[in-house]
């Protein structure tokens, strides 16, 4: 191998190093629950009695897996019970595991950003879900991978949601399309669309105000927000994306269902997962929506929004990185 392909490589390697520390560190509060939890029911003993089995309900339940997710490991771990009579952390491990990695393992992550000249992503959810500092990571991680990117500040109802979008952009180190005056958001949803197209770029984000689910009129505001982007590119928005609080656990499947019921999600970001020991909560949301999970929020700062990856978020749920 050449030296410049070598040098690629390394810096390649370098950079999966990181990524699964940035997992890690960042589902290390969920680990520590869900490992030490799961852990601490092996030290009674390991045959699986009806004891151990309530231990191991109340434990999945606690953990916030949701109802369903709970019976698909139960039944799973009293099959394998059948089969073998004494089962190890590892085996409840294992079972465990593979069935997370199986729930997400047929889901499309992709963002039709090729396809789409601009692509356009509409961002949604309620109010400080983390909307507008993942459109601020989004903005930085697209244009590292050499994408043309414009922010347009979509939420019109405080000033100051304007100026943090505009530090994001700056701090990504793209254009932002805002206007401080704006009293709605389809004017400047409007400039945004056609700035996008005028300006050849490749990914235009569209920031939204938080809105609350049971509030009518502003669930009709969003869907006014679509029709507009759709007066100029019918085929656009081409991917929207709901925010969900990762440390409200199952409360965001109802925020989820009806915003669903407003406009099409594409696929889920689940943020803050760092600060919560409610990591495993993803999981029941995910099946409870049967929508992707297409990023999560590690921490605030601009690198701290991780591609979703099923195998290194399992990884990092039981074990990290580093003892394997
Ligand atoms: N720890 C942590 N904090 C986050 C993450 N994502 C967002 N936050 C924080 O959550 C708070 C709310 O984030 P915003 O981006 O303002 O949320 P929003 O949805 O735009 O809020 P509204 O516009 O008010 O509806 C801020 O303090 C962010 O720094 C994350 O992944 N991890
Ligand atoms: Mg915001």
């Amino acid at each position: 191998m050449g030296l410049f392909r070598k040098k690629k490589k390394e810096e390649q390697i370098q950079q999966e190093i990181k990524t699964d520390e940035r997992y890690e560190a960042g589902l290390s509060k969920s680990r520590n629950r869900f490992k030490e939890g799961l852990l601490s029911l092996f030290g009674r003993g390991m045959k699986i009695s009806d004891n151990f089995m309530e231990d191991i309900e109340a434990f999945l339940y606690e953990s916030d897996l949701g109802a369903d997710v709970c019976d698909m490991i139960l039944e799973k771990i009293e099959a394998a019970s059948r089969k073998k009579d004494l089962l190890a952390y590892e085996d409840i491990r294992d079972i465990i595991a593979e069935l997370f990695e199986d729930l997400f393992k047929d889901d499309d992550l992709s963002i039709p950003i090729d396809e789409n000249h601009p692509c356009v992503i509409l961002v949604v959810g309620v109010n400080g879900a983390g909307k507008t500092t993942t459109i601020g990571k989004l903005a930085s991680l697209y244009r590292g991978e050499g994408k043309k990117v414009l922010i347009v500040a979509g939420d019109t109802y405080r000033a100051a949601a304007i100026e943090q979008l505009d530090i994001w952009a700056e701090r990504a180190g793209v254009d932002i399309i805002k206007n401080l005056e704006a009293k709605a958001p389809s004017g400047i949803v409007y400039d945004g669309i056609q700035a996008g197209l005028s300006r050849n770029s490749d990914v235009v984000l569209i920031d939204t105000a938080g809105r609350l689910h049971n509030k009518v009129h502003l669930m009709e505001e969003l869907d006014k927000i679509k029709r507009v982007i759709q007066k100029i590119i019918p085929a656009a928005p081409h991917e929207t994306l709901l925010v969900l609080d990762g440390s409200i656990g199952q409360n965001s499947v109802v925020q989820a269902q009806e915003f669903t019921k407003v406009t099409p999600i594409t696929g889920l970001i689940v943020t803050k997962l760092d600060g919560t020991a409610k990591g495993g909560s993803m999981i029941g949301i995910r099946q409870k929506l049967s929508i992707p999970v297409k990023y999560i929020g590690l921490g605030e700062k601009l690198e701290d929004l991780q591609v979703f990856d099923p195998v290194r978020y399992v990884h990092a749920m039981f074990e990290g990185f580093e003892e394997s």
